[in-house]
Order: structure tokens, then C-alpha cells, then sequence
């Protein structure tokens, strides 16, 4: 085959989310604003990059499409990114964009990630996105992922819409070839007051709601015209309606059959489905998570085949070819015999400590997400609840209405998720004169994502320094009279910060301040132990460091590679056998 040295030259590797940043700026966004999730958060992390845009992480993804449709208002290109869980949080403000429409370009950037390779539970936007009536284009590679942004733009601004563009975690975070163009920056849009289409109250809203409707029609003819949406014709006996990162699983697994790609696929396209299923014999609906095409497609009378493929998990093509008995694909099967490596909280966590006093309190911890959700985990075992963010706080005043514990209740929350939805917890807490206990686990940093600036931290997107929250300024504010503030890599004085914290009558905040061990640039020597005085009890053991293992006789062990020299183990050590020693140091069998 002969390759031509331009195809080089124009097209580039890039991963869906690069590609999806690249769209944005083509398009002329002038905006990108967001918070992290995975598999979402290199969009923005991109993005920044771009000369031009202004980016900026919010403290959660209701503000987020707050600012979105403030730029949009104003009469901008604006692009708006989060994870799948994010859109509930930001899903107030959809809901109600969809009727006042835009005026600048919206989009909103969503990644799902089924499988729940990052996630605390798995949901399909286009549910959401059928709730709020809003369209959906639904990217199958890099290239697309790119030109569906670009697309996704123009649509907005002709429909008078917001748009959502649904990535998956593999489009997201796959590198296939892209094919990049120039910007082009729309003229900015002048804005005109006009309360009728801006000001959703009743009277408004309903005279909106009408135009819903109606737009969702127009919007659904041009889906079986448009080119996002295509009819691929090869043996009749069998055709696949299938969208985003399933299409490249069909052509893989089922390269003879014949495809109704919907890169447009909200709303579905009626007259198209039908015109496809009166082409072949049988029609199979192949999709990632929910059946959202499956059931449309039986609403219009057409009985697709039943695949047997679940509605949840990641896709696959080997799943597809066993579910229709296609030749087998090979897959790759982990190597046997490999020791199980459970995630752990890392070397020199500063979580660590406080979870090891929590343990030892015997509390009952509502815990949160970050990466202090590892604490859940053998051996620390020291959370009891996490389900959203933000969740712990009110869900330990609850706990404590249900008086079904005489244990003490204690919320846990990292700095960036105090931000996002920790703050009207707590303040629920203080308006309810509740005398609970919220630890605020402050790392200074978003570390579970990447870590990204916060309120809290005070680093902006771009890296640079930014203002800062002052966190127990803002408890005080709230209305929280007692707060502490420990270095918790101090596990004495951290229980005894906690230990009196939950003996107030009070509500009480511990702000558990110290950075995350990765973001340290210099740290102390690491430690050892002492052959000869550990007597194999297994409390450093217990504290879930790596970097401690025992060996075959069961003494404890640290691999001086790991150990960043936090000094956690030798507050919990009775017998003084863990020792400080040089970063080069041989330990060899005497120590
Ligand atoms: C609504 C929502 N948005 C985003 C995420 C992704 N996410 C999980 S935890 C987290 C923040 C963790 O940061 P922090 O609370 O500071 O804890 P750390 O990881 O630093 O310990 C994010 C952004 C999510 N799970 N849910």
C-alpha cells in the first residue's frame, strides 16, 4: 500500500478528548468551563491549552451550566464539560436552557463511562437528555469526536438549543487518527432583552414549553437527513442500529451486516428507522447501557431481534459475535497467577491518619468520594456509606435522627468536594442545630481526578495561583462554632482532635490539612524496621500503607522505594522497630 507523506502532515493521534477540545476551538468557542470526572476531564485540561478561550474549572456542574448559559445569554460560544453524574447535578439548569434556548452556541460535553471503570454507579445521558428534550450527537471516534463538537454548534444555534455531545469512556480516552482544521470564530451574537424566551416563569415558560415541542419535531425530521445519520447497505439479511463506540464494535463483529449509524441520535429518527428496517429481513439494536434506541425503535411496531446482550456494562466486540454466533474474536486473558493488587490509598496518604483514628474510635463514617473512598477498603475497613457527592454530611445528621447507633457518627469530605456540594450540608447541619461531626479532608488538591485546582486550594485551570477559600472562615460563616485544624499525618494529635470533636453537644468541623503525598516535591528519608525489635504485632501492617508488606516469617517489611518517610507507622509501632534511614541506604538484613 502506498502512504501518502500528507496524510502525515494533516492528521494527528489524538485521544476523543483532545479531539473533542480541538472541535471546541475550531468552532470558536469563546468559553470552557467545567468540573473534573472521569472519563471527562481531559476536554478542559486541553482546551486550557488553546490560545484564545478562556477556561475555568467551577466548583461543581451546576455552576458550571450556570456560567455556560451566562455566555450564551451574552451571545458566545460556550462549551460546558462534565461526567455522567455531573449532568444531575447541572441537570436544573438543562432542563430549563431547553426551553429559553440559547443565543451563543451551547454544548455540553458528557462522558459516560460504563463498566464504572471511574464511577459509583452507570447511567445513559441520553436519558436524560430525552427528559430535557434536548438533542444528542454521539461520537464513534477521535474524527468525529471533533467535527460532532464543531456540528454540535451549529445545531445549537439553528435550533435555538442547548446540544449534548455523549462521549463513552473508550472515545474518550482511545487515540485514533484525526484530521484537524483552522478556527473560525463566529461573530459574537448581540444580546437583546426578551423576557418572554429568558425569563422562565409560569406564563413564559408555557408559551416555551409549546415552542419545546415543536422544536423537537423540526430537530427530528432534519435527524433523517442529516449527515451524522447514514444508512450503510451491505447483506439485507441483517441490520444493526447502533451509535457511538457500539458502531465500531458491529463493523468489527459483524462486518457483513448492514448499518443505520445514528451519530444524531436524540431525537431518534423515525422515518429513517423505518425506511432501514423495511431494507433488511431482521433488525438487531445494538447499544452501549440502556436500550434508549431499542425501545423507540418498538414504539414505531418494529420487533428487533433479541441480542441477549445486557443492558449494562461495557460493550465489546467479542460479545457481540458470541451473541450472534459470528466467528469468535480473540481476547487477552490476564496472566494467571498474578497476586491481586487492591487499589490502596497511596504511600504517605494524608487520609491515612485520619481514617486510622476513625478505626480506632469504632465510628460509623458516612463518607464521600475522592480518593478517600479507598479507606472503605481492608485493611483501614473505616467508611460506611459513600453514594454521591456531597452525601456524607447530610447522611450523618440523618443517621444521627435515627438515633440507631450509639456509636459515634462522623462525615468525611475532601476539600474539592467540600466545595461542590459539601457547603449547603453543612450549613443544613448548622441551621438544624444538629451536634454532629464533619471531617473536611483538606489535601489541597482534586487528587481522585487528576489533580486539579479547587475553591480550596486556590490554583486556578491554568495552573496559576488563584483566591483561596478560607475553610474555617467559611465554617465559622456558616454557622459552626467549634473547628479544628490537624495535620493528620499526626495520628495522636488527630484522635484527639476527633475524640473531642464528637464529645461536643455541638456541631463540629476537623479540617484535616495536609497536601497530597504526590503533589510534595521533597520528602523526608524514608523509614525501616529493625529486624530485631519488630515483633510481627501487624499494626503498621494495618494501616494499608504499599509501601509495608510482611515477609515469609511474617515481620513486617518497607520498600524504601515506596516509603515517602510520612512517619505514620512509627506512631503506630509500640515497639520503636521502625527507623529512619537514607534514601540509598542497603538495609540488608541487619536492620
Ligand atoms: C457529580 C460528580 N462530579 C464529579 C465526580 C468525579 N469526582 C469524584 S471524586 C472527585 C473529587 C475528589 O477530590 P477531593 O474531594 O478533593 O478528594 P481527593 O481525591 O483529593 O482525596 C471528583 C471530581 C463525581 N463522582 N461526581
Amino acid at each position: 500500500m502506498r502512504i501518502h507523506p500528507e496524510v502525515f502532515v494533516t492528521r494527528t493521534l489524538m485521544s476523543g478528548n483532545e479531539a473533542v477540545a480541538r472541535g471546541a476551538w475550531e468552532a470558536g468557542v469563546a468559553v470552557g468551563v467545567g468540573y473534573p470526572g472521569t472519563p471527562s476531564t481531559e476536554v478542559l485540561e486541553n482546551l486550557v491549552g488553546y490560545e484564545d478561550v478562556r477556561c475555568e474549572w467551577a466548583p461543581n456542574e451546576k455552576v458550571a451550566a450556570e456560567v455556560a448559559g451566562g455566555v450564551s445569554l451574552g451571545g458566545r460560544r460556550v462549551l460546558v464539560t462534565m461526567k455522567h453524574v455531573g449532568l444531575n447535578v447541572a441537570a436544573d439548569p438543562l432542563h430549563t436552557q431547553a426551553y429559553t434556548g440559547v443565543n451563543g452556541g451551547l454544548v455540553y460535553l458528557v462522558a459516560d463511562d460504563p463498566g464504572m471503570h471511574s464511577s459509583q454507579n452507570e447511567q445513559d445521558t441520553r436519558n436524560h437528555a430525552h427528559g430535557a428534550r434536548v438533542p444528542v450527537l454521539e461520537p464513534s471516534d477521535s474524527q468525529e469526536a471533533l467535527e460532532f463538537v464543531r456540528r454540535a454548534f451549529e445545531l445549537s444555534e439553528t435550533f435555538d438549543t442547548p446540544v449534548i455531545v455523549r462521549m463513552t469512556t473508550r472515545v474518550s480516552h482511545a487515540k485514533t487518527l484525526v484530521e484537524a482544521g483552522e478556527r473560525a470564530v463566529p461573530a459574537p451574537k448581540a444580546y437583546a432583552k426578551d423576557p418572554s424566551k429568558y425569563v422562565m416563569m409560569p406564563g413564559m415558560a408555557r408559551a416555551r414549553r409549546v415552542e419545546l415541542g415543536a422544536r423537537l419535531e423540526r430537530l427530528e425530521a432534519h435527524a433523517c437527513s442529516a449527515h451524522e445519520n447514514r444508512i450503510e447497505m451491505r447483506d439485507a439479511g441483517l441490520g444493526v442500529i447502533t451509535s457511538g463506540i457500539a458502531y465500531q464494535y458491529v463493523r468489527e463483529a459483524l462486518p457483513d451486516a448492514s448499518v443505520l449509524k445514528l451519530g444524531l441520535s436524540v431525537p431518534v429518527p423515525s422515518e429513517l428507522v423505518r425506511e432501514f428496517a423495511a431494507s433488511v429481513e431482521r433488525v438487531a439494536v445494538i447499544e452501549e447501557l440502556e436500550p434508549f434506541l431499542a425501545m423507540r425503535v418498538r414504539a414505531l411496531g418494529i420487533e428487533p431481534v433479541d441480542t441477549g446482550l445486557a443492558e449494562w456494562g461495557e460493550l465489546s466486540p467479542a460479545k457481540i459475535a458470541r451473541a450472534f454466533g459470528a466467528p469468535e474474536i480473540p481476547v487477552r486473558k490476564p496472566i494467571d497467577g498474578l497476586p491481586p493488587r487492591p487499589p490502596l490509598l497511596c504511600p504517605g496518604c494524608p487520609h491515612r491518619g485520619v481514617f486510622y483514628a476513625l478505626g480506632r474510635m469504632r465510628a460509623v463514617v458516612t463518607g464521600d468520594i475522592g480518593c478517600y473512598t479507598l479507606a472503605a477498603l481492608p485493611p483501614l475497613k473505616a467508611m460506611d456509606s459513600c453514594v454521591c457527592m456531597g452525601a456524607g454530611i447530610g447522611m450523618a445528621h440523618g443517621m444521627a435522627l435515627a438515633e440507631g447507633t450509639t456509636a459515634p457518627v462522623v462525615a468525611v469530605i475532601g476539600d474539592s468536594t467540600f466545595a461542590h456540594s459539601g457547603l449547603t450540608g453543612l450549613l443544613h447541619l448548622a441551621y438544624n442545630n444538629s451536634g454532629g461531626t464533619v471531617v473536611i479532608l483538606d489535601n489541597r488538591t482534586t487528587a481522585m481526578t487528576g489533580h486539579q485546582g479547587n475553591p480550596v486550594s486556590g490554583i486556578a485551570i491554568t495552573g496559576e495561583p488563584a483566591p483561596a477559600i478560607d475553610l474555617e472562615a467559611v465554617c465559622a460563616a456558616l454557622g459552626v462554632s467549634s473547628v479544628r485544624t490537624v495535620d493528620p499525618n499526626r495520628i495522636d494529635e488527630t484522635l484527639e482532635a476527633l475524640k473531642a470533636a464528637v464529645a461536643e453537644p455541638v456541631l463540629s468541623v476537623v479540617i484535616a490539612k495536609a497536601p497530597c503525598a504526590l503533589i510534595v516535591r521533597e520528602h523526608p528519608d524514608p523509614y525501616a524496621v529493625d529486624e530485631e525489635l519488630c515483633t510481627k504485632c501487624g499494626a503498621c501492617v494495618r494501616l494499608g500503607c504499599p509501601a509495608i508488606s510482611r515477609d515469609e516469617s511474617g515481620r513486617a517489611v518497607i520498600d524504601t522505594s515506596l516509603c515517602v518517610g510520612c512517619a505514620q507507622c512509627v506512631q503506630v509501632c509500640r515497639y520503636d522497630a521502625i527507623v529512619q534511614v537514607g534514601p540509598s541506604c542497603d538495609i540488608g538484613g541487619g536492620l
